[in-house]
């Protein structure tokens, strides 16, 4: 017997940068899932988030959305993120699986239409855990989304998490795209 998801998820790996590949090339599309067994099976897997390679992703996206800005189901969003110092180990990497659990259990999003996708990144010096919203004005709804988010990951209220949208950081890169709103 097998434990259906709302609808189907793709976990995808970003490649370190590799010569003669642009950045939307180094995305692979690892796999589709549907239950709640199957994504176990590929948890279990899979090597954790705070041993991959520095320059490298998991995401965790609906069927059919690509985790890259020029999505159409991204391209007029945003994305919640938490930025901290450090390689994460065993702290990022129960961050990460309840991000993934929230997501895939639809609890992070209460419209059920906000949520594309969730990302880890993994970089020299820090790593970022992010949310992937379709929107980037809807206030209320995106302050929500970003109050549960900030809850899953069971911050101290020290720590804040901050939105920004797609377009900016299309334009500056994400490390500094202007924060839209925090919490
Ligand atoms: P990042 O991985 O979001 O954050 O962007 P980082 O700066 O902390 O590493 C790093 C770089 O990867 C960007 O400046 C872009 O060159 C490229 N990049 C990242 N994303 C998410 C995209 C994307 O969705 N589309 C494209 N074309 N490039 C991206």
């Amino acid at each position: 017997l097998k434990h259906p998801l709302a609808r189907p998820w793709t976990l995808w790996f970003l490649m370190p940068p590799t010569p003669g590949l642009e950045w939307n090339e180094l995305q692979k599309n690892i796999i589709t899932f549907n239950s709640v067994e199957e994504f176990w099976g590929i948890h279990n897997n899979i090597n954790a988030a705070s041993s991959l390679p520095i320059k490298s992703d998991y995401s965790f996206f609906r069927e059919g959305v690509r985790p890259e800005w020029e999505d159409i189901h991204n391209k007029n969003g945003g994305k919640w993120a938490f930025q901290n110092k450090g390689r994460g180990g065993n702290a990022l990497d129960e961050m990460w699986l309840t991000t993934v659990l929230s997501a895939i259990g639809e609890t992070l999003d209460p419209t059920g239409e906000e949520v594309m996708g969730v990302v880890v990144n993994m970089r020299k010096g820090f790593y970022r855990l992010a949310v992937w919203t379709k929107t980037c004005t809807n206030r209320e709804i995106l302050l929500d989304i970003g109050n549960r988010f900030k809850q899953i990951l069971n911050l101290p209220r020290t720590e804040t998490i901050e939105f920004s949208a797609h377009e900016d950081s299309s334009k500056s890169g994400s490390t500094r795209a202007k924060t839209r709103m925090s919490v």
